[in-house]
């Protein structure tokens, strides 16, 4: 048996020294002898280098502990006097000296500089409250996974190509129609161009005081969002020099990583379904990164107890929080149920279930909660998991949450029936609690509010009639009777906006004794270029070729012409009951993302984005069917 080898001080384990065998007390002896000689050699140089160090170390060494802000304490005193100290200690004098001066302050000032700042950061902190610090901390902590997600991530695999056709043409062969048809074309341009020269980068455009305009869905940021929205309309109707402008100001300014809180849902709906039916229509990949790059920015919204979004998130902190005005703190159905169709699209194109993941738990929540009369409650505490107000409506508030999930499945190529299920199980609730018929003949929709039926419409509901229409092939053998009903509720929405001295619709009408399909209160008679009536007018067409739609589509649309457009471009009214209205001097989005593309594809041609490959979202962007029966949600990028 040998004896051991002598270990490197180094080596994390010392060994015992005894290990020599017992019949070898000398050779033990002697093993342990230099042992201690060489311990003892070691620990003196060890000695000797750490009294070396001090004394022989550069000051600049010290220098470093500046940054912990112990200003007084470390900074080294220096008498202007006597000269100024070297790095190595000694006196300088001169050109020199006077350099070392100018470092000494820089570092002092410097010093200065990250004191106040870590102070100013510290008193920030301290005014937050603990769900916002908790929420940050999340969000930094969120921020790591998902680096580390990127740095782990392997090229993915190319998703299918969806059926993309129908992107171009519609050209009508009837004269009057195709007139019609550069009519809204040239309205659209007006918006735009105006926009461009006035309001270019703002999110909106005031027609007539000619400047940028915002509210506050969109946060304090420039982002853009008529350009963002408008983008596919153009698109479609071969506008390509305004389309290319549009492309160009998003690649080189539209920037997410900034201070400011906007509506999950408005972003998700205009920006991310913008972008990503601007990226299916025209193939430009800049569009799906900067979906993509947004979408992330959304995902904090959900670090919440139950996974239902906050209404609003910080796109630079992470920070969510629910409006003011819901009931309870809740968040609102509407909003966190209409995620679906882009969240969906997002993970087929990136590979990355994140997005599926959060809005099918959403869809899980709300399967597993009591109804009340069947009925889906417009507001939801994303703390407790519990309802809010027992408030329903097709409006306002619940709208396009139902037609989310009757677009679910139809986006899954009929294939999503749970979607299907819940949508029919929630138009029949709806049909037996809200829809009913006025003295003259008219079916509206009210709204459910504890246990009471209010007779009152709003504009926002007549998108119903569209999506009844939609929904009608594939119900439970009833599309006859649905078609029908969302025929009925056009018919309703026109009188709504025949009753008026504009021929313009109100934001929401009342059915009340002799009062029907009119407004009443004051607050209730402006309309702000809405689309909801023309869209509807627009699937019935499709679905029927009943030439009544166009003609009270082109009503509209003179209406518009003659009571909305101003010099600067397009502009709401704040009373469609007076001849001579006041306007209120905003040109909305949503105007040029959907009003304008419903107008132009009522007098095209149904080749041009056919409903069965394409689906629109709720803010009108078309998005393809995906054909997902033999396909994971993986892949990326996608290949054309
Ligand atoms: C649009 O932003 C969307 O259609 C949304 O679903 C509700 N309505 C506005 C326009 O009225």
């Amino acid at each position: 048996m040998t004896a051991p080898a002598l270990l490197p001080l180094s080596g994390r384990r010392i060994p015992p020294l005894n290990l020599g065998p017992p019949s070898f007390p000398h050779h033990r002896a002697t093993l342990r002898l230099s042992e201690k000689f060489i311990l003892l050699l070691i620990l003196s140089a060890f000695i000797t280098l750490c009294f070396g160090a001090f004394f022989f170390l550069p000051d600049s060494s010290k220098h470093k502990r500046f940054d912990l802000g112990l200003e007084d304490v470390l900074i080294p005193h220096v008498d202007a006097h006597k000269g100024a100290k070297n790095p190595g200690g000694f006196l300088i004098h001169g050109p020199d000296e006077h350099r070392h001066r100018e470092e000494e302050e820089r570092l002092r000032n410097k010093i200065r500089a990250d004191h106040e700042k870590a102070l100013e950061e510290a008193k920030e902190k301290l005014k937050k409250s603990r769900e916002e610090i908790r929420a940050e901390i999340q969000t930094e902590k969120n921020k790591v996974v998902q680096e580390m997600k990127i740095k782990e991530k392997k090229p993915l695999p190319p998703v299918p190509i969806p059926n993309l056709s129908g992107i171009n043409g519609g050209d009508p062969e009837d004269d009057d129609i195709r007139k019609k048809r550069e009519k809204i074309k040239e309205m659209m341009k007006h918006a735009w161009d105006n926009y461009r020269i006035y309001g270019w980068g703002h999110n909106e455009l005031r027609p007539i005081a000619k400047k940028g305009h915002s509210t506050n869905i969109f946060g304090s940021s420039q982002m853009g969002a008529t350009i963002v929205d408008a983008l596919d309309t153009l698109y479609i109707m071969g506008l390509h020099d305004e389309f290319r402008d549009g492309k160009k100001w998003i690649e080189d300014s539209l920037d997410f990583s900034v201070n400011s809180e906007v509506s999950v849902f408005e972003v998700n709906i205009r920006f991310i379904g913008g972008l990503l039916a601007a990226y299916y229509l025209s193939g430009e990949e800049i569009f799906k990164i900067k979906a993509v790059q947004l979408a992330e920015k959304l995902l904090p919204a959900f670090n919440t107890p139950t996974g239902i979004p906050w209404a609003m998130v910080n796109l630079k902190s992470g920070v969510g929080r629910n409006w003011g005005w819901a009931s309870a703190g809740s968040s609102i159905l509407a909003e966190f149920g209409t995620l679906h169709m882009e969240f969906v699209h997002l993970s087929y194109l990136t590979g990355d279930p994140v997005y599926y993941k959060k809005v099918m738990h959403i869809r899980r929540l709300l399967q597993k909660m009591d109804r009340p009369n069947g009925l889906y409650p417009n507001y939801l505490n994303p703390r407790t998991g519990r309802w809010g107000q027992y408030h329903t409506s097709v409006g306002g508030l619940g709208d396009s949450f139902y037609e989310y999930l009757l677009k679910a499945w139809l986006m899954s190529d009929k294939t999503d029936l749970e979607a299907r299920n819940m949508y029919d199980d929630a138009i029949e609730a709806i049909e037996k609690h809200l829809i009913k018929k006025s003295r003259g003949g008219l079916t509206f929709i009210g709204e459910w509010k504890n246990g009471h039926l209010e007779k009152k419409m709003g504009h926002l509901a007549c998108f119903a009639g569209g999506m009844f229409a939609l929904g009608a092939d594939g119900s439970r053998n009833k599309a006859g009777h649905y078609l029908e009903l969302g025929a009925e509720i056009a018919r309703t929405c026109h009188e709504s906006y025949d009753r008026t001295a504009l021929k313009l619709g109100p934001e929401s009408f009342k059915f009340d004794g002799a009062v029907e399909a009119v407004a009443v209160r004051q607050a209730e008679k402006y309309y702000i270029l809405r689309p909801e009536v023309i869209e509807t007018y627009w699937y019935l067409w499709r679905f029927t070729h009943d030439p009544r739609y166009r003609q009270w589509g082109w009503e509209a649309a003179l209406a518009i012409e003659k009571y909305c457009r101003v010099s600067g471009g397009f502009s709401g009214v704040k009373d469609v009951y007076s001849s001579t209205p006041a306007h209120d001097d905003v040109q909305q989005s949503f105007f040029l993302a959907e009003t304008l593309k419903y107008l132009y594809l009522l007098f095209s041609g149904d080749d041009l984005l056919p409903l069965d490959h394409w689906v629109f979202n709720t803010e009108a962007h078309p998005l393809p069917v995906l054909h997902l029966a033999n396909t994971t949600l993986s892949g990326n990028p996608a290949v054309r």
